[in-house]
This record gives C-alpha cells, structure tokens and sequence, in this order.
C-alpha cells in the first residue's frame, strides 16, 4: 500500500497520516484476540501501570502469532519504506494498552530523543506506525500531535522515570506551549482498524482514560536499515538488536490468518 501523493503532502507538511479503515472488522476481532492475550500474560515485556493493569505488551511478535504477521504486513511497511526510500527493520513493537479506568498518560514527548539517547539511533530516519485495534476517541485518551512540530527537529527533553512505569524523555511546559501557540493540538481519531504514521520528531503525548472504553493501539517502530542503533542501553524486547530488512507480505495473507487462524498456522 502506497502513500498517494497528497497523503504524501499531508505527512510533509503536518508530520503526520491519518488512514482510515486499513484493517477489516474481522482483522481486527482478531488483533484485540491477540493483543488480549498477550497483555495478560505474566512476562517481564509487559509492563504494568502504578494499579497493576497493563500499560505496553513489547516484542509480542515474538510470542504471538499474530503479532508477528503483522510485523511484515505491507500495509504497515511499504508506506514507511516509501517516506525512507529505502528497506526497514523492526526497532519495536508493542501494544499500548490504555485500559478502561486505569490507562494513564503518555507525556508530551518526541519519539526520536528516546531512540537516539536511550539506542543510539542515529537519525530520525524511523517512525511509529500505529494500528488502531478500538474506536479512538475525543474522550478515551487519543493521541494528541502537534501538527508541524516535527519541523523545529529534536528539542530538548529531560529523562522522566517518574511520572509513570515507563521512562522516557519529556519536554517541559514550556516548550510544549511555545509549540501549541504555533501549531495547536490534533487529535486523529477514527474507527478500529485506521492507521496512523507519525515523524520521529512529532510532539504528542496522550492524556489518561477515565472512560468504560479501553484504547488499545498496537505500534510498530520501523527504522530505515541504513539507521541501525549503535548504542542500546535498554533491553533488547525494547530495541531490537536484528537489523534484518522486513520482507513485507500481502494484506491477504493476515487476512487468510484473522479467517482461519489455527488452520491457517499449521
Ligand atoms: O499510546 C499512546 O497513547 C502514546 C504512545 C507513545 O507516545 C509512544 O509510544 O511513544
């Protein structure tokens, strides 16, 4: 699946895509089966938030099934092969969980800081591809982008290990608000099974879900091969250290596996 020229504009010019209906209704039945399952499960990938419910199941390609399919689903890969002209490996996958109740926030934060500090990515060369798997919502926590902020490159940020389970590299009040002044916040939401691209150097974040409506989003952070990570401090379900070029695969093929599942794997 290719960018057409204007989506191609769009990324261009706001840092970010918005792909409605990428996945059928039945792909995605039996995604959130499989995001279920592995967000369940008691394995140190999964992380959990301050109340014990899952936040972020990493690698789950490696114990899933399905999660590993979609790793190659051209749907996911060509468009981030176009936008980098060239092949890309997996840096990571994960499903955000941001359970009913109790998701909590993601902070204002650009993506590639964490990669290049935490990694030693060397440039913004790779980018979150998210799939939908619920309705993303105004209410249930969607992800707010500041349009155009990719174009003021990686600002400074400062390493936060204590806001939530997760440790990431955050901006500040104020760099958040000069940024807003200027571009404002968008929030894309849009039935499960949209998928969205967003640059490496996007300022977004997401606020906590106090809704009955969970926002499941599975990521997958492809990386152009000739931006492999030199330095990774964190552990390898975190950065991957397989440098290997994703062979993309037919949409048909996922679809063939949501239909008969089982059947289909032996
Ligand atoms: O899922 C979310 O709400 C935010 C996730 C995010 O920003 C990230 O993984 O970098």
């Amino acid at each position: 699946m290719k960018l057409s020229p204007a989506q191609l504009a769009q990324f261009d010019d706001l840092g970010y895509v918005y792909l409605p209906e990428c996945f059928s209704p039945e792909e995605i039945a039996a995604i959130r089966r499989a995001s279920q399952d592995v967000l369940e499960q008691p394995r140190p990938e999964v992380w959990r938030e301050k109340d014990g419910s899952p936040r972020t199941a990493f690698a789950c390609q490696k114990y899933n099934e399905m999660c590993r399919r979609m790793v190659t689903d051209e749907r996911l890969v060509e468009p981030v092969e176009q936008l980098f002209g060239e092949s890309v490996y997996l840096h990571q996958f994960k499903i955000n969980a941001k359970a009913a109740f109790t998701g909590e926030v993601w902070q204002w934060h650009q993506d590639f800081p964490t990669w290049h500090k935490d990694d030693g990515m060397p440039d913004a060369r790779a980018m979150n591809i998210a799939v939908f798997l619920d309705d993303v919502m105004p209410i249930n926590g969607p992800l707010m982008l500041v349009p155009r902020s990719h174009r003021a490159g990686a600002l400074p940020s400062a390493h936060d290990t204590v806001t939530t389970s997760y440790p990431l590299w955050t901006l500040d009040k104020e760099t958040v608000t000069e940024m807003v002044e200027h571009n404002g916040i968008e929030t894309p939401v849009g039935k499960a099974g949209g998928v969205l691209m967003f640059h490496a150097n996007l300022v977004h974040g997401s606020a906590g879900n106090i809704t009955p409506y969970s926002r499941r989003i599975a990521y997958l952070t492809l990386s152009a091969v000739s931006n492999a990570i030199t330095k990774p401090t964190r552990p390898d379900f975190i950065a991957h250290r397989d440098f290997t070029p994703v062979k993309k695969v037919a949409a048909k093929e996922l679809a063939d596996f949501a239909k008969n599942g089982e059947a289909v794997a032996a």
